[in-house]
Parts: structure tokens; C-alpha cells; sequence
């Protein structure tokens, strides 16, 4: 028989388990009957793929749950996302829009108060294969529109068992984050882990280091978060040292400044866990709970998957913590494929089948490895989310007013890095035209994509093949 993949949620000896989001609480069982309803609904209407708003929400969980216990894939649509980038994400994927109705409307209105008060017991629905999809995930790339991950079920099984193993995740942690539900880190990792493992959660709606404090007072013993959100947290000491009662603080979606693995250490007792991942591939590198935590280092492959970096020529290079290359990686925790897009899959794999990551590390002769940066400078992290940079400019050169433009990712320290739209203007540049680009991402792409700073210049740096030498702008 197949393991379900919410085994935690199904096991009735965690029916009295608490996940919280913002200021909804549900037992397990009261989540387990109320998806279980959404999850009858859906397979009544024959979906297979649904789109669903992820708003940091009870509903939005509800709706995952429910579609997971029916075998339905789930296509997350962010919270900021604009006009342009939802509809781009519902005409790829060809997901239904559930609930069919506007977003948090319809189906899941007010089932957590429903399932609160409800006595109907949920039944098993019978469990899917792990080989259907549980996700599809949009991402950017270096250029073109945002792709469809596709995540199998039988990956999300073995990349949280992996991180259970790696991090002594069980049923008494209590998980808290306040990060976004439509990427891995919050959704599978942050929902699904939990629901799997058979541990509490309490999503704090707002990832500020005051909602992370409180979190520790009402007994969480494990938090993930961003670089940034970290950042901010050492940056008001007194809800970090709320975080001593903590089991293990975990970072990743990005590199973690060394002062401020340091000042969570001063503060709160912990040396961070950093773990590295992709959409694609999920959590494939973590320092362990029981291993030897060093800043700057995300840990050793997680069970089952295995990593090597590569020169140029995709020859490896040695393991002795300074040779540089592209790390790449294979196992059980990698996606699919891109939604309807053979050729990018494959050129995403080494004709012996591994993940090439575009990510340059460092591999030490103990195994740690140390992500050093990105091969491209058209792939921008900034506040953990990762960001394509021709999107930016194919949105920009939609405007009249712009002649050439080239999007940068500039060092900061709260976002680690900061988006920055270099433009020629077309002509003389009026002063509201620089809101009016930034306002232009936003309705086009999302919220969390829009230029930080717009400077305009007279021509931008290229070389002798007419290539725009993005370093010579940073
Ligand atoms: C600002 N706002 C605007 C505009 N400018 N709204 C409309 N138009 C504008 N021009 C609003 C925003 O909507 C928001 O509104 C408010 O201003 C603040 O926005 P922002 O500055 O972007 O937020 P922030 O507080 O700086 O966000 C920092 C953050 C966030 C919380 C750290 O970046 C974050 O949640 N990052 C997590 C990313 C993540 O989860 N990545 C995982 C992917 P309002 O106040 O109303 O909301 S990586 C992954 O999954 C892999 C596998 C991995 O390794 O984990
Ligand atoms: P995403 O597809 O949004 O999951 O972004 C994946 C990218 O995030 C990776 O390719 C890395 O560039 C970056 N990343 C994730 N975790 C880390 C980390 N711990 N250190 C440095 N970069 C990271």
C-alpha cells in the first residue's frame, strides 16, 4: 500500500496536533474534515490541476490539503502577483481556478470555522501514487516568462523526509515561519512538512522579528526564515533573545551574511542551520542539526541525493574547499520537468542525467559545501525570492518612454540584493516616469519584482559584440 503523503495529518494519534495560520487555529482533525470536504468537492468537478490565490491564509492550507488528499496538482499563485503575471500563470499551467469563484471566495469561505464546529468524522480517501504531480511552481529564469516546476509527489516525499532525518524534525516540533505560501520554502517545507512529519505549525501572518518572539513565547521550537527576515530579527535584540527557547533556527532561499549568523548566535544561543535548495530540486544541501554549523556553510547532501561541482569543460574539481565550479546535483528530490517545455528540461540536465544548479560552489574535503554565488547575473535574489531579470526588462521596454534598459542586482544589506533598472529614456525623462516603470512591473509581474531604484543614463556599457556588460553597472 502507498504511504499517504500527509501521513502526520492522517495519523490519528496527532488529531489533537495545531496548525495555526494568522489568527486561525484548526486541530488536526478539524483541518483533516474540512479539506477532506474540499478534496470531495474537487473530485466531484474532476479537476486535476487546480490555481489557487495563496494568500498567507486558513483557506489557502485548506485548499492545498484538500487538493494533496484528492491527487489534485496545485498551481500557487502569489499574493502580489499583478494582472499580467496571474493570467500568464493560469493560461500555462491550464489550472481551474479553485475556488472557482474570486479569490477566498466560494468552497473554502469560512470552512475553518465549519470544520471548528463540525463533529463529521473525515474519512480516508485512498491515496494517490507518488508518482503524480503534487506541484507546479513558477519560476523565473534567466530570460522569458516565469516556468511551471513540476514536483511529483514521490519528490516532496523524500525532500521532507530528507530534511526529518537532517534536522531531528519529529511530531514534538512545533514549526513557525511567516513566509509566503506559494514557493517551497513556505508552502512544502512550511506546510507540508509538518503535516507529514505530525508536528505543530503556527504561520505568524508577517514575518517580523516581534511575531517570531511571540511564537517562541507560545512554545515553537523550530523557525525557518529568510536571510533578511533573520537580518531583522538581529536587529531588534530583544525579540531575538526570545528565540534561547528554540530547538533550531534554519535559513535559506538565499546566502546568510556571516554577521548575521554571528549576532543570532550572540543573541539567541543558536548557530543556524543554513540549507540550500531550488524550486527544481528542493532542499538538496543542509547543514545538519547534529553536524558542525559554520557561517557561510549550508551543510552536507541530505539523504539520497548526491552533488559534485563542475569546471567549465564539466569535469569535477577537487574537493578541498577552494576550487570553484558549477555544483550540480542528482536524487529523488528532483522536479519533473518544465510544464510544456521539453527543451529547457533538458537543457537544464548533463547528458549523465545530473541538475546543472547555476550556482557556483565550493565543495570542502570534510563534504560541507559553500555556495560562493550565481554563474549569471540575469538571476537575482532579493529578499529570498528569486527574480529573472530580462522579465524586468521585457516589461520595461513595453514602456515608450524607454529606449534600453538592462536590470541589475545591487548588494543591500536588509534584501541581500536590491533590483536596479538601468535606462536609457527614449527621450528627455519626466519625473514621474521612474514610479511609473516601477508601477509598470508591479501590474505586469508582482510586487516583490518591482525595481527598487530606476537610474537613467545616456547609453549602457557594452562590449565589442554590442553585449551589455552588466558588472561594469553594479
Ligand atoms: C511597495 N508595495 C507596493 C509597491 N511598493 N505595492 C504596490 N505597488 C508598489 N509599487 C507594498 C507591498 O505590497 C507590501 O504591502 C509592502 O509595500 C512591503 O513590500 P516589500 O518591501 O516588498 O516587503 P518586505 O517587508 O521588504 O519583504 C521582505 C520579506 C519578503 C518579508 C523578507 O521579501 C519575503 O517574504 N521573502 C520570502 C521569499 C521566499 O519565501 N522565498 C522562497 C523562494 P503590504 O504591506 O500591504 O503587504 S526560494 C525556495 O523556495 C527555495 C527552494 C529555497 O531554497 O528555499
Ligand atoms: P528558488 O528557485 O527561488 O528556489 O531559488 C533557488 C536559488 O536560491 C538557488 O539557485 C540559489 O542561488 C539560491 N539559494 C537558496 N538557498 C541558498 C543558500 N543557503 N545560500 C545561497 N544561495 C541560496
Amino acid at each position: 500500500m502507498t504511504e499517504p503523503l500527509l501521513r502526520g495529518l492522517l495519523d490519528p494519534t496527532r488529531a489533537d496536533a495545531l496548525v495555526q495560520v494568522a489568527d486561525t487555529t484548526l486541530s488536526y482533525a478539524a483541518l483533516l474534515t474540512s479539506a477532506t470536504a474540499v478534496a470531495e468537492a474537487m473530485a466531484r468537478e474532476s479537476l486535476s490541476r487546480i490555481a489557487i490565490d495563496a494568500t498567507p491564509t486558513m483557506d489557502t492550507v485548506i485548499s492545498v490539503v484538500g487538493a494533496i488528499l484528492a491527487g489534485v496538482e496545485v498551481v500557487p499563485i502569489p499574493a502580489d502577483a499583478g494582472p499580467g503575471e496571474r493570467a500568464h500563470i493560469l493560461n500555462d499551467s491550464g489550472a481551474d481556478l479553485w475556488p472557482a469563484t474570486a479569490p477566498n471566495g466560494g468552497a473554502t469561505e469560512g470552512a475553518a470555522e465549519r470544520a471548528a464546529e463540525s463533529g463529521r468524522a473525515a474519512y480516508r480517501l485512498p491515496e494517490v501514487s507518488p508518482d503524480a504531480g503534487a506541484f507546479v511552481l513558477y519560476t523565473s529564469g534567466t530570460t522569458g516568462l516565469p516556468k511551471g516546476v513540476r514536483l511529483s509527489r514521490r519528490a516532496v516525499a523524500a525532500g521532507l523526509d530528507a530534511l526529518a532525518d537532517a534536522w531531528a524534525w519529529t511530531a514534538d516540533d512545533v514549526l513557525a515561519h511567516g513566509l509566503p505560501l506559494f514557493h517551497v520554502h513556505g508552502l512544502v517545507l512550511g506546510v507540508l512538512g509538518p503535516l507529514r512529519i505530525g508536528g505543530g505549525l503556527r504561520h505568524v501572518g508577517r514575518p517580523t522579528p516581534s511575531a517570531y518572539a511571540a511564537a517562541a513565547h507560545a512554545g515553537a521550537t523550530m523557525f525557518f526564515a529568510v536571510p533578511t527576515i533573520w537580518s531583522r530579527v538581529v536587529a531588534e535584540p530583544e525579540s531575538a533573545r526570545a528565540l534561547r527557547s528554540a530547538r533550531l533556527l534554519v535559513s535559506g532561499s538565499a546566502a546568510l551574511p556571516v554577521p548575521v549568523f554571528e549576532g543570532l548566535r550572540e543573541l539567541t544561543g543558536h548557530e543556524v542551520c543554513e540549507r540550500y535548495g531550488m524550486t527544481e530540486t528542493l532542499i538538496t544541501v543542509a547543514t545538519r542539526a547534529d553536524g558542525v554549523r559554520r557561517a557561510g556553510c549550508v551543510g552536507v547532501p541530505v539523504a539520497g541525493v548526491k552533488t559534485r561541482v563542475v569546471d567549465d569543460d564539466g569535469a569535477p574539481v577537487p574537493a578541498d574547499g577552494t576550487s570553484l565550479g558549477e555544483l550540480q546535483v542528482c536524487g529523488p528530490t528532483l522536479f519533473d520537468g518544465y510544464l510544456g517545455l521539453p527543451e529547457a528540461t533538458a537543457a537544464a540536465f548533463t547528458a549523465d542525467g545530473w541538475f546543472r544548479t547555476g550556482d557556483v560552489a565550493t565543495i570542502a574535503a570534510d563534504g560541507t559545501h559553500r555556495i560562493v554565488g550565481r554563474a549569471s547575473v540575469d538571476l537575482i535574489k532579493s529578499g529570498g525570492y528569486r527574480i529573472g531579470a530580462g522579465e524586468i526588462e521585457s516589461v520595461l521596454l513595453g514602456h515608450p518612454a524607454v529606449a534600453e534598459c538592462a536590470v541589475i542586482g545591487v548588494p543591500d544589506d536588509d534584501l541581500g540584493q536590491r533590483i536596479v533598472a538601468v535606462v536609457v529614456p527614449a527621450g528627455p525623462a519626466p519625473d514621474e516616469l521612474a514610479t511609473e516603470l516601477i508601477d509598470l512591473v508591479v501590474a505586469q509581474l508582482s510586487v516583490h519584482k518591482r525595481p527598487r531604484e530606476v537610474r537613467f543614463v545616456a547609453a549602457l556599457p557594452r562590449n565589442e559584440m554590442g553585449k551589455v556588460q552588466k558588472t561594469r553597472l553594479t
